[in-house]
């Protein structure tokens, strides 16, 4: 693998604006938080990047017409569909972008594949492990035809991520003995915040855990390079029950007044496991940490350093280098801003630092240069499948009182 750990070289090569480039046609399902943070990849990408292959926004879908048209204009796609089914089979969608709800990952994704397409699915992969495990299939048939596909697990791509996991690999932290990660948010700490979907278990798979732990799940295993063994967890769901949404479906959705609904997945999840090396591992996700936004932080311990990170200060790394005289030794913080760092050498002077979109712009860019490259992206629907059994595992052993329980090991 590469000193990313995406599948891809950093480095795009010299800049020849006048050679003519082939285009990549895009097609994207859903157009919603997900649908616009992808759409700004898109647009982005070969403006920044020098990219082998041009984006071209073909076609965006959604079920609502009048909807699914403003959101072309909005985010700059050329055309709307109403039917997805439509899209896949466009001769100008060479790639199909999945943004949905989780319940039809799996349908769009095997359907696209079979159709000849490249897929990009939005994380989790799938709702549970038999959808994962079909898609891998799917993607391993479609691979033999040339076709990649890979899984969104886009804080991979946030620079001091990425170089976290090039010091990690170059042993600067020696044995790893402890990952610390949590990934906290509030937006649902009010009990009469309304039953949107990520809180319905045939819509989303599960709550926080497959939201946020699916991402820090990714993140320990890629930073460490390295697969957990098995868990012992705990789930929540504080509040039981909600009143129905609203025509609005996103983080800010409104009750609509007409009655109240179970919730049907887990507020919060508590779990801790062990890594193939012998480190030890804790997680914790919640959706209710009143005051928390966005607040995936991460540590790392070895025998030679630390390093910690906190993704509501992206830009920034901290490392303690373990080995230095002690009296002068200790955590210190990195400005990951400088053209060395990973993704850096396309974007602004030090110091001009990026943000959580940024993250979208280095999905499509790696995207494209594995596309272009014939070379199977990461995180590939492997990798996806593997993190829903670390889910399924968490969720089998909170229904046993944290019983510990091995994960099935990666195809
Ligand atoms: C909502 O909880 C959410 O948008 C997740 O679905 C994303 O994957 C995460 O990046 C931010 O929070």
């Amino acid at each position: 693998m590469d000193e990313t750990g995406t599948g891809t070289d950093t480095h795009t090569g010299p800049h020849t604006p006048d050679t003519p480039r082939a285009t990549l046609g895009v097609g994207m399902v859903g157009y919603a938080f997900m649908g616009a943070a992808h759409s700004q990849g898109w647009r982005t990408a070969g403006r920044v990047f020098d990219l082998p292959l041009t984006p071209v926004m073909a076609a965006v879908c959604g079920r609502d017409p009048a909807a699914v048209r403003a959101a072309a204009r909005r985010h700059g796609w050329a055309e709307a569909e109403t039917d997805w089914r439509a899209l896949i089979a466009r001769d100008d969608v060479q790639l199909v972008d999945i943004c949905t709800p989780g319940d039809s990952h799996a349908e769009i994704a095997i359907a696209a594949l079979e159709a000849g397409k490249h897929v990009l699915c939005e994380k989790p992969l799938a709702n549970t492990v038999a959808e994962a495990e079909a898609m891998v299939e799917a993607a391993d048939r479609a691979r033999e035809r040339g076709q990649l596909a890979m899984v969104g697990f886009n804080y991979r791509r946030v620079p001091a991520l990425a170089f976290a996991r090039r010091l990690v690999a170059s042993g600067r932290l020696g044995t790893l003995r402890h990952v610390r990660v949590t990934y906290l948010q509030d937006w649902i700490t009010d009990p009469e915040f309304p039953l949107v979907w990520r809180l319905r278990k045939e819509r989303a798979g599960s709550g926080a855990l497959g939201d946020l732990g699916a991402h820090i799940v990714d993140l320990a295993q890629h930073l460490t390079g390295e697969h957990l063994a098995g868990v012992s967890a705990l789930t929540e769901t504080f509040v039981k029950e909600r009143p129905l949404p609203g025509a609005a479906h996103g983080l800010s959705a409104a009750a609509d007044g007409a009655g109240r609904g179970p919730v049907t997945v887990d507020d919060a999840a508590l779990f801790t496991g062990r890594l193939a090396s012998g480190a030890l591992a804790s997680f914790e996700v919640t959706r209710v940490a009143a005051g928390r936004k966005n607040a995936l932080r991460i540590e790392l311990n070895g025998a030679l350093g630390s390093l910690s990170f906190d993704l509501e200060r992206l830009n920034e790394l901290c490392f303690h280098d373990h080995t230095e005289e002690a009296a002068v030794s200790g955590f210190r913080r990195i400005l990951v801003t400088e053209p060395e760092h990973p993704y850096l050498e396309a974007w602004w002077p030090p110091g001009h630092g990026l943000g959580y979109e940024h993250t979208f712009v280095h999905q499509a860019r790696d995207l494209v240069h594995a596309i272009a490259a014939g070379t199977g992206p990461r995180p590939s629907f492997a990798d996806g499948l593997q993190v829903q059994r670390v889910l399924a595992a968490v969720e089998e052993s909170a229904r046993h009182d944290s019983r510990y329980t091995p994960v099935e090991p990666a195809p």
